[in-house]
């Protein structure tokens, strides 16, 4: 099949809140283009996979193609729920328009405005579909004049419902001269008029004649509306009820003027560190990026590419973002949702899948050029892992790495204090469901539980004493002995101020450990220990860094100075003289005032003006402090706190009951503090009982 040309691209994404009726939009839209017999017997295109029938929402984008008024269509549908908002970001990438899907009924939704303001961040075209116009709480007018006093006059509806809940029948231009229909939502004439003056607007030329009282015509309107579209200076409204088939090809008629193509929409890569406009040209250098990745049953790894410049094809050689040698590309796809069709070449403007390349993640760039990475909200939830089956661990890493490449939004850690492996993930909802791709997908059941948290310890005051570690059985004994001093050292110390002659008179040597914030003093004297048992007594105070002294959890902030010890010429060794120090840590440690910190983060929080008064009074509730609050907009304000990470985990559940589903938040480590007495209390007794228990 022969490439299109550039102009009659049209490369669409469609997001909003969850049940708008994206996926059954664009299911509709594909077969009202008679490309898929979507509908018939309960066929779908979007929505297809297992888990997304089982719960009645879709879970990834999904990628669709159809021809329609000349021109040739990419879709792709996004999931609403705002934990697959990672979706919808990727997504964006990839095309030249975004359709904010708005359900008529409910209106304006959290991630109506969240998908609204990616689509503005990620520079693409904008337009806005009213879905569910059958909806009995449909009222367009109201409708139309909150998204204006939301997002601004270059809302303007492109279509008008005749008719709307119960009587809907249709939808009419107001592109062209309105037309006598009585039952229109919202007034033709005047739709007409604000719709023409918005396009007008955005050409000078023709702005001065139409003020002097000549009309621009049909064509002429049409023919800027793309450019204006890309530009940000028109969002178009277009009116639908997808079950109802009505404004569906009214819809792809309006796409086809009024998305940009690909040249419409400029482009920028960074090629040797330089910033460089791309061409939006099929013989000019390769510039490509993936933006999905999925992981399918049969073909194993696809990859999802857009081509922003340039060609590719089967066999042929390309750089690869991250790669040395130049890897040969393996046969690219055509996509209807799951379905993949092979062809031989694709060019500008175009997206493609490949399969098996495992050089190939969600952000990389293939051709010379480097695209911006795509950057994804972090993941706040973290649930502890581990396999249900003994001797599954294996097969577990394998699948958990499945879901990581799949989902830029889930990562995997390894908590270094607990040794926990740990899934980090949007939302409890967005965990629960990649558990349940692992069973269905991987045959694997898995046991999570809440990861602990990572407290910390530390000493307050200075302290000093050794231990002898003697064991003699039998043959060769084990002998060693050492002596150190502890002092607590300040977070914000300067350690070239602090490592000094005046603080430690004897001092031959330190190492300082940024990560835990420990200094290491070597004040041996005359060789009481031999200098080759120095490193193993360093070794051996790590150890107990690790342990800690009071509940199982790394020491943190402290410096010790080993200062004296005794060797024996036979029985001393390595092994002797690190347990000789670990011990002596332990021990010293004890008299040193030990007390354990715990992790704060900082938060974020947004909410509609109504419920900022329920987020300062619950943070107060947990320990929180709030450090001020702003406006976000569009009603919304963000409330800034600091909180200790005890008190707020499943905070996601908290709010959404809070708000009914209103509220987000971003949440990140701050610094460490002490535990309030009688947590820490609870905390050393439960590490006790354990301790005994094992
Ligand atoms: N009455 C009516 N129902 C609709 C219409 N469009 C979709 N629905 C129904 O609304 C429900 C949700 O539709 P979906 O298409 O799955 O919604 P979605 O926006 O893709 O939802 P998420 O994938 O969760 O974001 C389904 O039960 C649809 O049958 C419509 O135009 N009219
Ligand atoms: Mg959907």
């Amino acid at each position: 099949m022969n490439s299109p040309a550039l102009s009659d691209l049209r490369n669409v994404v469609f997001c909003g809140h969850g049940s708008a009726g994206k996926s059954t939009l664009v299911d509709r839209l594909l077969a009202t283009a008679g490309a898929a017999s979507v509908g018939q017997n309960g066929d779908r295109i979007c929505d297809s996979d297992e888990l997304e029938k089982r719960h009645g929402h879709s879970i990834e984008s999904a990628v669709t193609r159809c021809q329609f008024a000349g021109k040739r269509f990419t879709l792709i549908d996004t999931p609403g729920y705002p934990e697959f908002i990672g979706q919808t970001v990727a997504a964006l990438r990839a095309v030249e328009m975004a359709c904010i899907c708005v359900h008529a009924g409910d209106g304006i939704q959290v991630n109506t405005r969240r998908t609204f303001a990616e689509a503005t961040e990620a520079g693409v075209g904008r337009g806005i579909v009213v879905t569910r116009l059958d909806d009995p709480k449909a009222d367009f007018g109201t409708l139309l004049h909150d998204m204006q006093e939301l997002w601004g006059p270059a809302v303007v509806a492109f279509n008008v419902p005749l008719g709307q809940g119960d009587s809907l029948r249709g939808v009419a231009s107001a592109l062209d001269l309105p037309i006598e229909a009585r039952d229109a939502a919202i007034n033709l004439a005047h739709a007409h008029e604000r719709l023409v003056e918005r396009i007008v607007e955005t050409d000078e030329a023709l702005m001065e004649k139409y003020f002097e009282g000549e009309m621009p015509d049909a064509a002429t309107l049409a023919a800027l509306l793309h450019k204006a579209v890309a530009k940000g200076l028109f969002i178009p409204v277009f009116c639908t009820a997808a079950t109802g088939s009505i404004g569906l090809s009214e819809l792809l008629e309006g796409l086809a003027i009024a998305a940009p193509a690909p040249c419409d929409l400029p482009r920028f890569a960074k090629q040797e560190g330089e910033a460089l406009e791309v061409g939006c040209d099929a013989d000019g250098p390769l510039v490509a990026q993936v933006f999905k990745t999925r992981i399918d049953p049969f073909v194993q790894k696809l990859s999802y590419l857009r081509i922003y410049s340039g060609r590719l094809s089967k066999d042929q050689a390309v750089h690869v973002q991250g790669v040395r040698k130049d890897v040969k590309m393996h046969p690219l796809y055509r996509c209807q949702g799951n379905e993949i069709e092979t062809v031989d070449s694709a060019g500008a403007g175009e997206i493609v899948a490949t399969a098996k390349m495992d050089e190939l993640h969600i952000g990389t760039s293939l051709g010379e050029a480097v695209m911006a990475p795509i950057s994804f909200p972090q993941p706040m939830v973290g649930l502890a892992v581990t396999s249900k089956m003994r001797g599954d661990e294996q097969k577990l890493a394998l699948s958990l790495q499945k879901l990581v490449e799949e989902d830029p939004t889930f990562r995997l850690s390894r908590d270094s204090q607990t040794s926990e492996l740990v899934m980090n993930g949007m939302s409890d909802l967005h965990l629960q469901l990649l558990r349940e791709r692992l069973a269905t997908r991987d045959k694997l059941e898995v046991d999570t539980h809440d990861p602990k948290i990572p407290y910390r310890e530390t000493i307050a005051s200075a302290a000093e004493g050794s231990y002898r570690h003697k064991k003699q059985s039998g043959g060769r004994g084990q002998f060693a002995e050492v002596h150190i001093r502890v002092l607590p050292m300040p977070h914000d110390v300067d350690i070239e101020q602090f490592a000094t002659k005046s603080q430690f008179p004897s001092m031959r040597d330190y190492h300082y450990d940024p990560s835990c914030h420990f200094l290491w003093v070597d004040s041996i004297v005359g060789a009481t220990i031999p200098g080759n048992f120095m490193p193993a007594v360093e070794k051996g105070l790590k150890d107990r860094l690790g342990k800690g002294v009071l509940a199982g959890y790394h020491l943190q902030d402290l410096a010790v100075e080993v200062h004296f010890g005794k060797h024996h010429p036979v029985d001393s060794s390595e092994a002797a003289f690190r347990i000789a120090a670990s011990l002596a840590l332990r021990d010293v440690a004890q008299k040193a005032g030990p007390s354990l910190l715990e992790p704060l983060v900082t938060m974020e929080i947004t909410v509609p003006d109504e419920h900022v008064g329920d987020v300062y009074s619950d943070m107060s509730s947990r320990g929180g402090r709030v450090l001020g609050s702003e406006s976000a907009g569009g009603g919304q304000q963000t409330v800034s706190c600091q909180v200790p990470l005890r008190c707020v985990s499943h905070y996601d559940r908290t709010l959404s009951s809070m708000t009914g589903g209103q509220g987000s938040y971003s949440m990140d480590f701050s610094h460490y503090e002490s535990v309030p007495a009688n947590i820490q209390h609870e905390i050393v007794a439960s590490a006790k009982l354990a301790e005994e228990e094992d």
